[in-house]
């Protein structure tokens, strides 16, 4: 038996566009995610969040769904454009009313509500007047609209998170063009990267300054990084590897935990760095009460010769920014999404983040796999889930063990959902959901993780 602080906390996550749908109803305006989806050749089949799994009126089902689960806490994220259409501005009153039901029924069910109040669905008119996060005046939006959120919800939540996953803003939706606005470029990934920070900065002053205090909750960035294993032992390697690593996490955590960039990426990147003025360093510094991960692969590194192949540039972005060539063990068994199933990765990244950032609190606030899920005679076996997160969740207990101050988990998703770019033909949820009916169907992992949570660890 492989048993976890009385104290630990179990639970499950999602996010607005994915899951949501009601894109015209309620009084939202559009994201960039609802033209982006709308843009033919930039998803999956063309696939869109409009409907999805139709969350937004049916959220009563899916929050007693939870509570079958036993989840004790549920982590979604709020639509920027169904609280302020343009991003500015007034609340729109019906937004906050949906999500102020959310959580009176979470809570109605014992389940702590977690928010994110960014993932992804930036309001459309902040991106064709302001060009979105590369406007340095984006942050002073974000923190309007994240007050307007503490002081609606923040009587009955305590657990906020300001952006999630910034890396995959910048790089993805301003690098390599996978997600929205779908820009390539090598420069301005560092650009909205830097507004990134600067908008959570702002909005967790906001947050100490005139909630916190009565309020009590906390609030943290929420960062993703995938682990990078050095090929070889060389010295070369095992250089390209951190590297590697700070490019990914220390970019954007770095900044919060010691008020600037690793040395490694100004020394490579030059004026395409941004640099943070001295007042801009203190609001940073320690602007994260605990630390927030999502994590789910690992890939090997090892030092490139400047010749990058397309698997590195996919996985890394701009590989040649850091010298990094990336490549996978032939023998590592691979998810549905064609991530890389190591464990051990995971206990290897704790580790990395206690030693980095002086033993911060970690929760780690999504993880999981993509698999070929099917729904056969009314119910739907997912072993090769259960075997990921048997395997994940037993590292954390490894790295408990060791001494780091991990605080809790949530499975990546309650729910399959809308996978991005790739539409609906990925399922990472532990209920299933055919999409042609709406219907729910909790899958074999999903009563493994009830188990998990009753017996507060693994058998
Ligand atoms: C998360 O992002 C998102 O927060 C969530 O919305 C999404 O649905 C979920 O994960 C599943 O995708 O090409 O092998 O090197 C995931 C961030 C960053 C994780 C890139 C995997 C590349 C793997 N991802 N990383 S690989």
């Amino acid at each position: 038996m492989k048993t976890f602080p009385q104290s630990f906390v179990w639970g499950s996550a999602a996010s607005s566009y994915q899951i949501e749908g009601a894109w015209q109803e309620g009084g939202k305006g559009l994201s960039i995610w609802d033209v982006f989806a709308h843009t033919p050749g930039k998803t999956l089949g063309g696939h869109t969040g409009d409907v999805t799994t139709d969350h937004f009126h049916r959220y009563k089902e899916d929050v007693a769904l939870m509570a079958d689960l036993g989840l004790q806490a549920y982590r979604f994220s709020i639509s920027w454009p169904r609280i302020q259409p343009d991003g500015r501005g007034k609340p729109n009153p019906e937004g906050i009313r949906f999500y102020s039901e959310l959580i009176d029924t979470l809570l109605k069910h014992n389940i702590t509500p977690w928010i994110a109040l960014y993932h992804w669905d930036l309001p459309v008119s902040l991106q064709m007047e302001f060009d979105g996060w590369l406007n340095p005046g984006i942050a002073d939006f974000f923190a309007d609209y994240a007050a307007i959120c503490f002081e609606a919800f923040g009587d009955r939540v305590r657990n906020w998170l300001t952006l999630n996953e910034p890396w995959c803003s910048a790089m993805l939706g301003y690098g390599l063009g996978l997600h929205a606005p779908g820009r390539h470029s090598h420069s301005e990934p560092y650009l909205a990267g830097h507004h990134l920070l600067l908008a959570h900065a702002r909005a967790v002053d906001r947050y100490r300054r005139d909630f916190q205090p009565h309020q009590k909750g906390r609030i943290a960035i929420c960062n993703n990084c995938d682990w990078r294993e050095p090929l070889t032992g060389s010295p070369q390697d095992r250089a390209a590897a951190q590297r590697a690593l700070e490019f990914f996490l220390g970019w954007f955590a770095d900044p919060v935990y010691s008020g600037d960039y690793p040395a490694v990426m100004r020394q490579r990147l030059g004026e395409r760095l941004p640099c943070f003025t001295d007042q801009q360093r203190e609001l940073l510094k320690g602007s994260s009460d605990f630390f927030a991960l999502n994590h789910y692969t690992t890939m090997l590194a090892s030092q490139s010769n400047g010749q990058i192949t397309s698997e590195a540039y996919s996985n890394g972005g701009i590989g040649d920014d850091q010298l990094v060539q990336l490549s996978s063990d032939p023998t590592w068994v691979k998810t549905d999404m064609g991530w890389n199933v190591v464990p051990w990765g995971l206990r290897k990244l704790l580790g990395w983040i206690h030693e980095r950032y002086q033993a911060p609190e970690i929760f780690i606030t999504e993880n999981g796999c993509a698999m070929p899920d099917q729904c056969v005679g009314g119910t739907v076996a997912d072993p090769d889930r259960i075997t990921f997160l048997n395997g994940y969740i037993g590292a954390v207990h490894e790295a408990l063990a060791a001494g780091i101050d991990v605080k809790g988990y949530f499975v990546w998703s309650f729910m399959d959902n809308f996978e991005w770019a790739e539409g609906f033909s990925k399922r990472f949820g532990m209920t299933y959901v055919d999409y042609a009916t709406g219907q729910r169907i909790p899958k074999k992992s999903a009563q493994w993780y009830a188990n998990t949570i009753k017996n507060n660890g693994l058998k």
